[in-house]
């Protein structure tokens, strides 16, 4: 049995008795079984890049080996480990920011399409990022045109990316310097796998220096192409309402769960789920009715723009099943346990694997394509509704917990809130940080992890943060923690934020914690940020500006990525965990201290989370000062150290 949870939501620590009762094993069970782990591994020491090897390096200093059989050292072993997870991250964002733009040169050709495009204002402001004529111009002639100039991001062969130059243009002329401005997001992926092949990049800083390249390829690239794309074809979130945790299932109707991270079919299940006809099915098979709810980032991308329910995040995939009370759990790509198959196996669940990238030896395939959206989205919701009846009443239960949250925040929306209705600008909110209101601004994101005590790196540190008078946003699964446990309700702010966050959001209504979005939806903050440097007052480049970064309890090789394109735009980044490069004193002191003399940001680690809301809050205060901004308005709770 798992270990005692002791900042986990009450339904998480309700179903983890349930298992442990019922003798089924869990992540928090199979992650102690995989104890004590490799420290070479874990020091980022070990290299089975070639069949000479694998290679591991002496953890004590001076001792042999200290170099692998070819003669590669510490410093580029750890550096190729990290330049790979950060290739394995890029790819798996920008590889679903691809889908969208196939699906978006699809909708722009075909009248009849399943998708077609919700946001033409948004397409136009794409379309002039890229350079594509929209005067006199017809909808789907721009989004034909956008669509090539966006996929041609993936594959270019000669030049350099456009969707980067978003950023404020002293930052893009840095990169440019650094020779770490991204040429296409699938070159930066290949080139990176190539230099970090057996007996070619050697130069540790020279490695890193390209992992920023392929990391910059993903946030400024393909995660943006994701979510701007996104928004175009599926609409712009606005702020709204919904619940979030088990407790949105419902004992009485048919409920069907989507796991994954792509925004297509689950886009097209929230629509069909809402259909009069298989409603009456549903009622007609003895159901009240036909829930949808999601689980880690396709949860936030329907939670986002429809405010369908959020059932749990990364952590929580197995206790959905194990409510007994799933018809249908409908899985796409990424972070998706393994282990969901033989759990679905104890109760009538019907697994569903849907991308030809993601199958599970076993599971039933129903192979999702745009083309055939629709049709595969019924498919599903009406097997769902056959299974209804063979639920195992005797099994089935629900943690009663669910929160209530707001969410659908936006680089767009959130500021027309605190500029008016009529004139959206970020004059307010660079204001409220000139003089003092706010403190900064803070981005507190990622996974969550069983090596962490389940929700305390996420809930600490925001509610740290937030005391002081740092605005939060959030995305991923943090976002999801912050739901649960009532960090996104407008309420929240008289509870847990400083005066001067209070006074905020209590004049515009909103959360001291808002929500952004999935994990592509990271690029949503670069924007943001990029759109507080334009606004005036706080310097010339993103590193000036008092806001920090942060992924308490990372797991993914997904969060390493993120991370390094935080740091290349210039902000202090810090995580729980740290990356798996210990073992190379020389690759800790360029991430954690040299490469801010680069970028202008750095790496920090910190187990602790309310230490590491303290550093984050520290260098706030130290980018506040170098802007010589005014002290903070109201007596502060936090005693920077000198
Ligand atoms: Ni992000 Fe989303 Fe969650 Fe981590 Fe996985 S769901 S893309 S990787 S675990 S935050
Ligand atoms: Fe060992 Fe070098 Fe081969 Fe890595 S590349 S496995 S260090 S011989």
């Amino acid at each position: 049995m798992a270990k005692e949870l002791t900042y986990a939501d009450n339904a998480t620590r309700e179903m983890l008795k349930r298992a442990a009762a019922d003798n089924v094993d869990t992540i928090w069970d199979r992650y102690e079984a995989v104890q004590p782990q490799c420290k070479f591994g874990t020091m980022g020491v070990c290299c089975r890049i070639c069949s000479m090897g694998p290679c591991r390096i002496s953890l004590v200093p001076g001792k042999s080996p200290q170099t692998g059989a070819c003669g590669a050292n510490v410093d580029t072993i750890a550096a190729r480990g990290i330049a790979r997870m950060i290739a394995a991250g890029t790819a798996a964002h920008s590889d679903h920011g691809r889908e969208v733009v196939h699906t978006l040169q699809a909708a722009a050709s075909k009248p009849d399409f399943d998708f077609q495009i919700k946001d033409p204002m948004k397409l136009r402001s794409i379309a002039t990022l890229y350079g594509v004529k929209i005067d006199g111009r017809k909808t789907n002639e721009i989004a034909a045109e956008l669509a090539e100039a966006a996929l041609n991001e993936f594959g270019r062969q000669h030049g350099e990316m456009i969707i980067a130059k978003a950023a404020p243009a002293p930052r893009v002329e840095l990169w440019k310097k650094l020779g770490i401005y991204p040429r296409s997001i699938d070159r930066e992926v290949v080139e990176t796998m190539h230099r970090t092949t057996m007996g070619v990049d050697t130069d540790y800083k020279n490695i890193i220096n390209h992992g920023m390249r392929t990391a910059l390829a993903d946030g400024w690239g393909g995660s943006m192409i994701a979510t701007e794309i996104s928004d175009i074809l599926f609409g712009s979130p606005n702020p709204l309402r919904s619940r979030a945790n088990l407790g949105v299932l419902q004992a009485d109707q048919v409920n069907i769960v989507v796991h994954g991270h792509e925004p297509l079919l689950s886009e097209v299940l929230a629509i069909v789920s809402k259909d009069e006809g298989l409603i009456a099915k549903a009622k007609a098979k003895g159901a009240k009715g036909i829930t949808l709810a999601g689980i880690c980032c396709t949860a936030n991308e329907i939670l986002m723009r429809h405010g369908i329910t959020v059932a749990g995040n990364f952590l929580q995939q197995e206790l959905a099943l194990l409510t007994g009370a799933i018809e249908a759990m409908v899985v796409d790509v990424q972070c998706l346990m393994p282990s969901l198959h033989s759990i679905a196996n104890c109760f009538h669940t019907k697994l569903i694997t849907t991308s030809s990238k993601a199958k599970l030896p076993g599971v039933q395939h129903v192979e999702f394509s745009p083309e055939r959206a629709k049709a595969v989205a019924t498919q599903i919701i009406e097997q769902a509704i056959d299974n209804y009846q063979n639920r195992m009443t005797d099994k089935v239960f629900i943690p009663p917990d669910n929160e209530r949250i707001v969410a659908g925040f936006t680089t767009e929306s959130v500021f027309n809130f605190l500029g008016g209705k009529y004139r959206g600008t970020y004059r307010p909110l660079n204001d409220a940080i000139i003089a003092g209101r706010l403190r900064g601004a803070a981005g507190v994101i990622g996974c969550s992890n069983p090596r962490i005590n389940y929700e305390e790196g996420h809930i600490r540190m925001v509610t740290e943060l937030i005391k002081n008078d740092v605005l939060v946003v959030t995305t991923g699964c943090n976002a999801i923690t912050c739901g649960k446990h009532g960090l996104l309700k407008p309420e929240a702010a008289l509870k847990y934020a400083g005066k001067g966050l209070q006074e905020i959001c209590r004049a515009v209504g909103i959360p001291p914690v808002l929500h952004v979005g999935a994990c592509v939806d990271n690029s949503r903050i670069l924007r943001t940020l990029s759109n507080i440097v334009s606004e005036g007052g706080l310097g010339n480049d993103l590193s000036e500006l008092p806001v920090a970064g942060a992924a308490p309890e990372w797991m993914s090789e997904k969060a390493v990525t993120i991370g390094f394109y935080f740091v290349a735009s210039g902000v202090y980044t810090i995580i729980g965990h740290p990356l798996p490069m210990m073992g190379s004193q020389n690759l800790f002191k360029y991430l954690t201290d040299e490469i801010e003399q680069e970028t202008g940001g750095k790496w920090a680690f910190e187990p602790d989370a309310a230490e590491a809301a303290h550093k984050m809050i520290r260098h706030i205060d130290r980018k506040r000062k170098a802007l010589k901004l005014k002290p903070m308005m109201y007596e502060q709770p936090f005693k920077p150290e000198e």
